[in-house]
């Protein structure tokens, strides 16, 4: 599989900072934490990576602006490209020594994303996509599940965290689609959860208040890999809208049907 420069780059960038998080990984213990809001912890981990994707992206890239996480919006000088930063996606996991966790990157050119690089440092599965070129877990070409009837598939889900609201929502989202699949996973992680979606490990997965740099790289890995998303009112502001429904075609459509039936009493 050729990548191309800037795909390498990128790969490059997340290699780097997945060697500072799976340092930090092994010494959790000791690691400063502080809390953002109810339920949202942000560590050194966190940041110490993010300094090394800042500083390797806009090396290899000057001028790009960057949308990071802890960071937030930096304006740069090309006007055209952007890059959507998560250093770590998982942060719960992570500090509870779950290795379900990982540094999504992705590069939009004039408002397309262009390229995402999704990596998981602890089981170093490294998750590319460009444009018009696939999808790829480490150099196995990705497809998303084929499955075509929501009763044997596993779909992935996020759970709304303390401080976040819609746990009201989410419920009946939750009794709707356990009704109708197989089963129901939750990682914690939003990029890994559209990773395991593009690479087939699940059939479908769906979230709401979410935010760009949790869904950027995740968007196109699955786009790559043959499946379809849009946000919950079937549109495609998944970015700013913070809501998300993938699947391959038939499942995509299905899903987002059952997630926002109405609520049956039952
Ligand atoms: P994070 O670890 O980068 O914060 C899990 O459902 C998703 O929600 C993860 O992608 C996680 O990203 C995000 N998340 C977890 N806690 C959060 C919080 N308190 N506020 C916003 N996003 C959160
Ligand atoms: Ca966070
Ligand atoms: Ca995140
Ligand atoms: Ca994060």
């Amino acid at each position: 599989m050729a990548r191309s420069a800037i795909l390498n780059v990128m790969v490059q960038a997340a290699m780097k900072a997945g060697r500072s998080l799976s340092r930090d990984f092994g010494e959790v213990q000791n690691l400063q934490v502080s809390m953002k809001g109810p339920g949202d912890y942000v560590s050194q981990a966190d940041r110490k990576a993010e300094e090394i994707l800042f500083t390797e992206l806009s090396k290899a890239r000057p001028g790009y602006a960057f949308l990071m996480e802890e960071r937030g919006l930096i304006e740069g000088d090309d006007s055209q490209h952007r890059w959507i930063v998560d250093p770590l996606d998982g942060t719960t996991n992570f500090l509870h020594g779950i290795p379900l966790f990982a540094i999504s990157i992705a590069l939009e050119r004039q408002g397309q994303i262009v390229a995402g690089v999704v990596y998981n440092p602890a089981m170093d599965e490294l998750y590319t996509a460009e444009r018009g070129g696939g999808a790829f877990m480490n150099d196995r070409r990705l497809r998303v599940a084929g499955r075509t009837k929501l009763i044997d598939t596993v779909i992935g889900c996020g759970v709304p965290h303390l401080g976040r609201g819609q746990h009201g929502n989410f419920l009946i989202e939750l009794r709707n689609v356990m009704a109708e699949v197989s089963g129901v996973r939750r990682l914690g992680s939003a990029s890994l959860d559209l990773a395991y979606v593009a690479a087939g490990r699940m059939d479908g997965f769906w979230e709401t208040g979410l935010s760009a740099w949790d869904v950027a790289a995740g968007i196109l890995l699955i786009r790559e890999a043959g499946g379809f998303i849009s946000d919950f009112a079937g549109g495609q502001n998944m970015l700013d809208g913070g809501s998300i429904v993938a699947g391959n075609e038939t499942i995509q459509r299905a899903l987002l049907k059952t997630v926002r039936k109405p609520v049956t009493p039952r």
